[in-house]
């Protein structure tokens, strides 16, 4: 801790790229060194902006820049902070880079090590950082909501919330325990806040649990007959041309993965082996995985063909929608350039009553045009119909990471253990102020320093 305090870390806030202009920030003791040495300059007042010369070791000018100073502890990290405003070229950016590297007692800084130093010197909880990391890679409307109510407190006034209902029943419990001769301590209304409180945590930890898988990326299968154009579609999305597509039915008999970024939401999307009887090992084993995967995952894309309308087909299809239940499942009707599609599409609806209750859309893997077209067409379909998972975000999202799903779920075993032994008012306490405890871990205040560092290790370097 002592030989962390003792270096001064820097590094690139902004990104590494052209721009007009970026910003490289400094922490820690030997910031004013860094003023003296590339600025000349002896002395800075605090938050005042000084337009300077940026010079190197032979005195050569690197850049005029905009220099501020934050005088510890008033400064993001708590620490003297430096923050030089320059041109945005990378040649610039990595020059000063380089000559700060050369001074005595500094060193680059780490993923997240600002606020990590920020942290520990009590500026905000670890939710506000974890707020504000999400903040700052914020991709969607909803995710920008959610972040901000992390970093700006109303994440963190839920978690007080809970805290103050948890230190109330303990104030009851332990009052009842005292005064065990006396009725005035209403315990019926204490157990009932206890299992209000952990109605609500679960319906939370239910929601982060959702939402903290989504974020990992959402696994997409596409499935269907042979030669439907199940891998035509997987490249098309994947914009390239990862998997092999023939004429040949059984061209893919493995599964396929790629993630793909679709409208700011992480995919992981499956080509896999067409559905039918082969007596192919391979394609067999493929098969299997196929059906394995239909158990398992949720969301479905099922392409079909107007020359794949058969009988074994339709019967091998509608055997899987009936034992698909609520999953979520669009169907592309694919290869709409071949001469009767439109009918053969109708055929496929009309045989099998099921696929009407699903979204579908008609397009052309291979129509001649612009592809472009075809796959903005696609790829709008999926988002709105099958993906979007904006709109499954509502107001009531406060959580996001898996810290504060290990948090909640140790908070609702003690609070379930408490209930569970409200007979016994000893035990009962006793496990009231164990979720007590956990509550604290929230904020990050007892987390021990691997922990913490974890927690940091995800942010960008110069935050
Ligand atoms: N006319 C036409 N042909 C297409 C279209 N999409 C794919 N094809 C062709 O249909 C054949 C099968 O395409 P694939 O993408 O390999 O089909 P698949 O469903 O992955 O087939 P398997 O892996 O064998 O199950 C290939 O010859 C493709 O070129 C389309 O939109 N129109
Ligand atoms: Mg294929």
């Amino acid at each position: 801790m002592d030989k962390l305090k003792s270096e001064t870390i820097f590094a690139l806030s902004t990104f590494f790229a052209s721009s007009a202009l970026a910003v490289i920030r400094v922490s820690g003791d030997k910031c004013k060194k860094v003023v003296l040495t590339l600025c000349n300059l002896s002395k800075v007042k605090p938050r005042h902006a000084y337009f300077c010369e940026l010079k190197d070791c032979n005195g050569d000018l690197i850049d005029k820049c905009i220099l501020i100073f934050f005088k510890s502890p008033n400064s993001y990290t708590g620490e003297d902070l430096l923050e030089i405003q320059t041109h945005g070229s990378t040649a610039i950016i990595e020059r000063i880079l380089n000559e700060l590297k050369t001074l005595d007692g500094l060193r680059m800084a780490k993923p997240g090590e600002f606020s990590l130093r920020a942290f520990r010197n009590k500026k905000q909880s670890a939710i506000y950082f974890e707020g504000l990391n999400n903040l700052i890679s914020a991709e969607t409307e909803k995710q920008r909501i959610i972040a901000i109510k992390q970093t700006f407190g109303e994440s963190e006034n839920l978690c007080k919330k809970w805290e103050r209902v948890l230190i109330q029943s303990l104030a009851y419990v332990d009052a009842s325990i005292e005064f065990s001769e006396e009725d005035d301590v209403d315990l019926v209304a204490v157990e009932e806040n206890l299992n209000k409180l952990k109605k609500e945590i679960t319906e939370h930890l239910e929601k982060t649990k959702y939402i903290t898988q989504i974020k990992l990326g959402i696994k997409v299968l596409i499935f269907g007959p042979p030669n439907a154009g199940k891998s035509s579609l997987f490249n098309l999305l994947c914009k390239e041309e990862k998997v092999i597509v023939s004429p040949i039915k059984g061209t893919t008999r493995d599964q396929i993965s790629a993630d793909i970024s679709l409208h700011g939401n992480k995919l992981t999307l499956i080509d896999s082996a067409g559905i039918r009887y082969s007596s192919n090992q391979i394609e067999k084993k493929g098969i299997e995985k196929t059906y394995e995967s239909l158990k398992e995952l949720q969301k479905f894309i099922l392409v079909l063909s107007p020359d794949s309308f058969n009988n074994r087909n339709i019967l091998a299809i509608n055997q899987v929608l009936t034992e698909l239940n609520k999953k979520e499942l669009i169907i592309v009707f694919n290869k709409s350039d071949l001469k009767g599609s439109k009918n053969k599409f109708e055929n496929w609806n009309s045989k099998i009553k099921l696929l009407k209750k699903f979204k579908q859309i008609t397009i052309s893997c291979k129509k001649k045009g612009d592809l472009n077209q075809i796959l903005k067409k696609t790829t709008d379909f999926i988002h709105k119909k099958l993906i979007n998972i904006d709109s499954l975000i509502d107001d009531d999202y406060f959580f996001t990471e898996k810290r504060h799903i290990e948090c909640m779920e140790l908070i609702l075993e003690d609070i379930s253990n408490a209930l569970v032994n409200f007979d016994s008012l000893e035990i009962c306490a006793d496990f009231i102020k164990e979720a007590l405890k956990k509550t604290n871990d929230f904020y990050g205040k007892y987390s021990e320093d691997d922990k913490l560092e974890h927690i940091f290790s995800n942010f960008c370097i110069g935050k």
